[in-house]
């Protein structure tokens, strides 16, 4: 085994011991949905508004796709080998995976505030917070994602940031 896939690996069991929330070794759709609900907690935006719904559908959507990938028993539960198992599958990069699309489209439409169709510094850093960023390092990041320099996010230089609201 190389370095680099050790390293992913771990990277994959620290992800999941940061998603099993109640620390009981396995992952359900309760502690798969913790994070998304943790967003919109911080963002202030209700789970039964438009976008609150918009985003906690998405991310079933996504958990439904995971599971298979699994080869689990079946139980709507993860191990963390079951885990592992689903993030490494070629299925889950497939730009077609169910679910994809939707939980960045959602996550991006619930961040974009004003519905201009990006997001700003300003619509940024809120977001930021729940990642425990401070406001300096965020505005570093928010440059970095901002691929074009227009000081503004569009969902393609979005997507760079979504993996990392997901293993907060
Ligand atoms: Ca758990
Ligand atoms: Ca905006
Ligand atoms: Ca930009």
């Amino acid at each position: 085994m190389t370095e680099n896939s050790n390293n992913g690996q771990r990277a994959l069991v620290e992800e999941f011991q940061r998603m099993d929330f109640d620390g009981d070794g396995v992952v359900d759709l309760t502690d798969f949905l913790r994070a998304p609900r943790r967003i919109l907690a911080e963002l202030g935006v209700a789970e039964d508004s438009e976008k609150g719904r918009a985003l906690l559908e998405a991310n079933k959507l996504q958990w439904e796709s995971l599971l298979p990938l699994a080869g689990g028993d079946g139980d709507g539960m993860m191990t963390v080998d079951e885990y592992t198992t689903a993030r490494t599958s070629p299925a889950f990069r497939s730009p077609d995976r169910p679910g994809k699309g939707e939980v960045c489209r959602t996550l991006f439409e619930l961040l974009d505030r004003d519905d201009d169709g990006s997001i700003s510094l300003d619509e940024f850093l809120r977001a930021a917070h729940f990642l425990c960023m401070s406001d300096v390092d965020a505005t570093t990041y928010f440059t970095q994602l901002d691929g074009n320099g227009d000081g503004r996010l569009d969902s393609k230089e979005f997507l760079k940031a979504v993996k990392r609201f997901y293993t907060s």
